[in-house]
């Protein structure tokens, strides 16, 4: 049976519309489920939306709309931004659907049964825009250390998560897992945070309605973390299962999420988790985060990037490839529509749209564009073609600590070195010399194998670069890692015609 691997973004809220954050969480899940399926895995990637809460009941209301409309409405823009940057999600859950409100209820009345969940009543400092309270300590200056805004003293009836009974617990899952936190320069921070000692967490709310009541006392409403990080396991259809997809795919593989929510998902989740006997996620993966030409990005300043913008303007698969090879994941970037220019130009117009284009013209001037079987190979051939095992092997490692940046450069040391091979074994000498037929045959040959195994391990990030490549290569543009990685498959006799240029240069101030 296949290995399952089971990946999630975080669920967004919709009282903001889609930016390159979002996109950025979202193609990064979308790579690791593409790269996994072409593996042969059995994958499940959820992404969705949080839609309860009192920031969209507050701004439904200033709209004139209701919450559920306000949803309706965003929604859409996140589900239609996915299709234009080709997400292959195989889930979309929304939390005010029947699905997830059932789980969210079922949860909350097992927690309530064993004890974990008790009525109390509240007394903190709250950051409405935040949606969260802090203690008086936390605050920078009165204010919320997260956003700097105002917070306000509110005392309210409240149900309790009993948190404070799984600190132990986790710290010793924590330091048994070191893959647990990923990356691992932000388990300390964590670990540290819990050992400050967890208390226990207030999961209602009963200022505002927009959101799932809790059962048996409808006052109050569920309060968002344990509403929304239950998504998780809803979108599975626990805990009735009626599907098998709970049995199979938990525990996930990966939650990758960005680094302002990992306390709710390395803390809060973990201890939900444990509470109800569920066993933990594999991974939390949280990654850095993006400013725009070094400045935060923010409505006030004008300067949100609108990855449909950029996808009109410079395509899907530039941009794709681009947030991706820029920056480590787990460290934080910085986009610049510059930056964004030159690895077009130079990455993809030069070093990967060159190569094809050389190499097919080559194979149209020299054979008429039929691919010749291949010679015996030289030692240079062999220093060529005897990397791609290897780095094949490099990067599924590589995935595995979602190194996607090492990922590309590992593709990319492959192009290079295909480049390279063309300038030393100069086939234009060769050409000139009919006793070279053969070599020269072998030299396209390897050099055009080389792509189709480069095209296999590109189609992840760029799925439309790599099936074209395919294509031109006469190679099925559905064909998989799984039983295709391996040097010499590419059939000779087939017909390969020059390409086109793949990536339009692009000139500065365009
Ligand atoms: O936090 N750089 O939703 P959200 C990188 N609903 N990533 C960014 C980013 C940036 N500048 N801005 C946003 C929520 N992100 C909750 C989550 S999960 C059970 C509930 C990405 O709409 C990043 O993944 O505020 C971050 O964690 C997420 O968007 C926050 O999305």
């Amino acid at each position: 049976m296949a290995e399952k691997f089971y990946v999630t973004t975080p669920i967004y809220y919709v009282n903001d519309v889609p930016h390159i954050g979002h996109a950025y969480t979202t193609l990064a899940c979308d790579v690791i489920s593409r790269y996994k399926r072409s593996r042969g895995f059995d994958v499940y990637f959820l992404t969705g939306t949080d839609e309860h809460g009192q920031k969209v009941e507050t701004a439904a209301n200033a709209n004139g709309e209701t919450p559920l409309e306000l949803a309706d409405r965003v929604v859409k823009r996140f589900q239609s931004l996915w299709e234009k940057l080709n997400i292959s999600n195989d889930d979309f859950i929304r939390t005010t659907q029947e699905r997830h409100k059932k789980t969210v209820t079922e949860q909350f009345l097992k927690l309530q049964a064993k004890g974990d969940i008790y009525l109390g009543e509240y007394e903190d400092w709250y950051c409405t825009p935040c949606e969260t309270f802090w203690t008086e300590t936390q605050l920078h200056d009165g204010s919320c250390p997260d956003c700097g805004r105002e917070t306000t003293k509110l005392k309210e009836e409240s149900y309790f998560f009993r948190m404070s009974s799984y600190g132990d617990q986790l710290i010793k899952h924590i330091e048994e897992n070191p893959d647990f936190i990923q990356p691992k320069s932000r388990r300390n921070e964590i670990i540290s945070f819990i050992r400050e000692g967890l208390r226990d967490l207030s999961i209602s709310r009963t200022s505002f309605s927009w959101g799932i009541p809790a059962p048996g006392n409808e006052k109050h409403v569920i309060y968002v973390w344990f509403d929304a990080l239950t998504n998780y396991i809803s979108a599975l259809g626990y805990p009735d299962d009626k599907d098998g997809l709970f049995e199979k795919f938990w525990p996930v593989n990966a939650h990758v999420i960005g680094k302002d929510i990992l306390r709710f998902h390395a803390v809060y989740w973990p201890t939900f988790l444990m509470a109800a006997g569920i066993p933990l996620p594999k991974k939390v993966f949280a990654h850095g985060w993006w400013t725009v030409e070094g400045q935060k990005m923010s409505k006030s300043l004008r300067n949100v990037i609108e990855p449909n913008m950029l996808a009109d303007k410079y395509g899907v698969d530039p941009i794709r490839y681009f947030l991706l090879r820029e920056v480590p994941f787990g460290l934080d970037g910085d986009f610049s529509h510059s930056s964004l220019i030159s690895r077009i130009n130079s990455d993809l117009a030069n070093d990967l749209g060159n190569l094809l284009s050389r190499s097919t013209a080559m194979l149209g001037k020299y054979f008429d564009g039929v691919l010749p079987a291949p010679g015996p190979n030289d030692e240079i051939d062999k220093a060529f073609t005897g990397r791609f095992g290897p780095a094949n092997e490099k990067i599924d490692k590589l995935y595995d600590d979602m190194a996607f940046n090492k990922v590309l450069q590992t593709i990319w040391e492959l192009i290079s070195a295909a480049n390279k091979y063309i300038d030393e074994t100069a086939p234009w000498s060769l050409a000139k010399d009919p006793a070279q037929q053969q070599r020269l045959g072998t030299v396209l040959y390897n050099l055009l194998e080389a792509q189709r195994l480069i095209a296999l391990q590109i189609t992840p990030f760029m799925p439309d670069t790599g099936a074209k490549i395919l294509e031109i290569l006469g190679v099925n543009p559905n064909t998989t890692l799984q039983n295709n990685d391996s040097w010499g498959e590419l059939a000779a006799g087939t017909e390969i015609a020059k390409a086109a240029p793949l990536f339009p240069r692009i000139e500065a101030g365009e």
